[in-house]
């Protein structure tokens, strides 16, 4: 695999020099100051791209490996009319990008939010921090803090019932810090909410189930996976976090057969998957590594990262070390590479997703899940595993 690490861009308090510490030969960044929608012009590019670069004379070279996220509007998810010039913004990034030698993009496609959790310091019994959800406390925010109209069909009677009693006992500054966890926005979502407007942002996917976003999700393919074949670029779509639908939004990229019928709707290669261990592994019933055996050769971009599930239902996880939760690790690290094998040594680009907030990072503002240390632990381990395995094979 190639090593890699995000980089939310020049104010990330985790440096390039950090990363290339790490041992990491690439960075996974984005124009993050770009507005969702809007066309990345080349010299944008270049301009990060200088900064990427600027000290590989001296030190170990680190290049821009893959984007994360090239974001898509929200007027291609609900199909309205400007959709058209949203993709036709897409189609001139992407050939922006090309031209640059960018080859990999990743993006996703859940509604309204990105990735989503409950809590973002949730102590481990060693004292690091990790990221947690908790199906309970997120009915709390729907059911109790944004109240929506249709919550209550989406949670069991026991959950609701828990749910309440445990507002009920909650101080003023739980409720913010959930309502804060919830709609601020985790690091790489491209949008913070309010209260005040969130649940109009809701309404507007009403009419569109399951069924309709998966059709939008394919026009968009359609529309722009030819040109990045041509173009050379991988586009990797980005799996939904957590796989199942929140908050009444669908969510179309959670399992294997979401997975199956979007390569199909476009039967190119360029048509491909960001492989996150971390957000399909929440479900039991997706097989990790028959899942890489399965999509192998559209697999352009791997986040490896484990969950733990404490308790099925109603749901709890949290993010484990990376060798220790519920992914299998080895076997997918196994899948991986035997891939990389039949592609003749090509190493696709990885990133330890996520890590635990830990040692120093403890007292230091971090992002959450995005501290350097707890990745570097990651990285460390996974890429131990994978010599091990190579060595092995
Ligand atoms: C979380 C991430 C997501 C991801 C985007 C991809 O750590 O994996 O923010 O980057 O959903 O589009």
């Amino acid at each position: 695999m190639l090593h890699t690490m995000r980089w939310f861009g020049p104010h990330d308090l985790v440096s390039l020099m950090d990363i290339r510490q790490a041992g990491c030969q690439g960075v996974v960044t984005a124009l993050h100051q770009i507005p969702v929608g809007e066309v990345w012009s080349q010299e944008a590019i270049q301009e990060r791209i200088d900064i990427i670069e600027q000290a590989n004379l001296l030190y170990s070279p680190l290049h821009w490996s893959v984007v994360e996220s090239l974001p898509v509007h929200e007027a291609i998810k609900k199909a309205l009319p400007e959709r058209e010039q949203y993709i036709e913004n897409y189609r001139i990034s992407l050939s922006n990008l090309a031209a640059k030698g960018i080859k990999t993009v990743c993006y996703n496609f859940m509604p309204v939010l990105d990735w989503s959790r409950t809590k973002l310091d949730f102590e481990m019994p060693d004292g690091a921090k990790a990221l947690r959800f908790v199906w309970t406390d997120f009915a709390i925010f729907d059911l109790f803090i944004l109240k929506r109209p249709n919550a209550p069909m989406d949670y069991s009677k026991a959950v609701q019932e828990a749910a309440k009693l445990k507002f009920e006992g909650m101080t003023n500054a739980e409720k913010a810090e959930l309502q804060n966890t919830v709609l601020l926005g985790l690091p790489g979502s491209e949008e913070a909410f309010h209260l005040e407007n969130f649940q109009s942002l809701l309404d507007q996917y009403q009419e569109i189930g399951a069924d309709s976003l998966r059709e939008n999700l394919h026009y968009f393919i359609q529309q722009v996976a030819p040109l990045a074949q041509e173009l050379g670029i991988n586009l990797c779509i980005h799996p939904d976090d957590p796989p199942f639908p929140l908050l009444g939004l669908p969510r179309v990229v959670s399992t294997e057969s979401d997975l199956a019928s979007l390569m199909e709707a476009s039967p190119v290669r360029a048509n491909g998957i960001t492989f996150c261990t971390g957000s399909l592994g929440v479900r039991p019933d997706n097989n990790l590594p028959s899942i890489i055996r399965r999509f192998a050769d559209r697999i352009h971009f791997i986040h490896l990262r484990t969950t733990k599930r404490e308790q099925e239902d109603p749901l709890i996880f949290h993010e484990a070390p990376h060798l220790v939760g519920d992914v299998p690790m080895f076997e997918v690290i196994k899948a991986i590479h035997e891939e990389e094998v039949k592609r003749g040594g090509e190493q696709i680009p990885m990133r330890p997703d996520h890590g635990h907030q830990m040692l120093d990072d403890l007292h230091k503002k971090t992002y959450p899940g995005y501290s350097a240390i707890g990745r570097l632990r990651g990285l460390a381990e996974i890429r131990g595993m994978e010599l091990a395995i190579a060595r092995m094979t």
